[in-house]
């Protein structure tokens, strides 16, 4: 969620539009992804727990929302993301931005309760998708650590991130 947009629909269209010149994800990794919660509760859910990125290393055993990938390594290269909102009460997005390192929290608004995005840097995103929707993200990434998360304000504390490393 930003001022500058991509929107989901514009990046659906230019996969598909990728998919009429050459066979589908011939060149690219698949990534899928998850977006869950448990359900209508879970924003009240984890209290004041830490849940964001300053808990290294923790696998937040407690989050009541979450990023699911079904792999956390990729070779660099073209990445298409698979987004599923597997939620059945909440709007969740997916957001893929650069870190510093691994396990290194990416720049985070406390008034907005979000990570910032101008300042961590917006790779792509599959934006606002209705619970049950789909959708996906293709792009180019180079050798290093990044975290994909939702930023609509609070999921990203409630534990909606995940690390991907990519591989030279
Ligand atoms: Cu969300």
């Amino acid at each position: 969620m930003k001022l500058t947009r991509r929107g989901s629909i514009g990046v659906l269209g230019a996969s598909l539009a990728g998919l009429a010149l050459r066979p589908a994800f011939a060149d690219g990794t698949v990534v899928d992804v998850e977006l869950w919660d448990m359900g209508e509760n879970a924003m009240d859910m984890a209290g004041d727990m830490p849940m964001k990125m300053h808990m290294p290393g923790s696998d937040m055993p407690m989050a009541p929302m979450g990023v699911k990938l079904s792999r956390a390594e990729v070779p660099a290269g073209e990445v298409t993301f698979k987004v599923t909102n597997s939620s059945k009460d909440f709007v969740h997005e997916m957001v893929v931005s650069p870190l510093a390192g691994p396990s290194e929290p990416p720049p985070y608004n406390a008034d907005m309760d979000e990570v910032d995005e101008d300042k961590a840097g917006n790779l792509g995103e599959v934006e606002d998708l209705d619970p049950g929707q789909s959708g996906q993200l293709t792009i180019t990434l180079k050798p290093g650590s990044y975290i994909l998360y939702c930023n609509i304000p609070g999921h990203y504390t409630h534990g909606m991130w995940a690390e991907l490393t990519v591989t030279g």
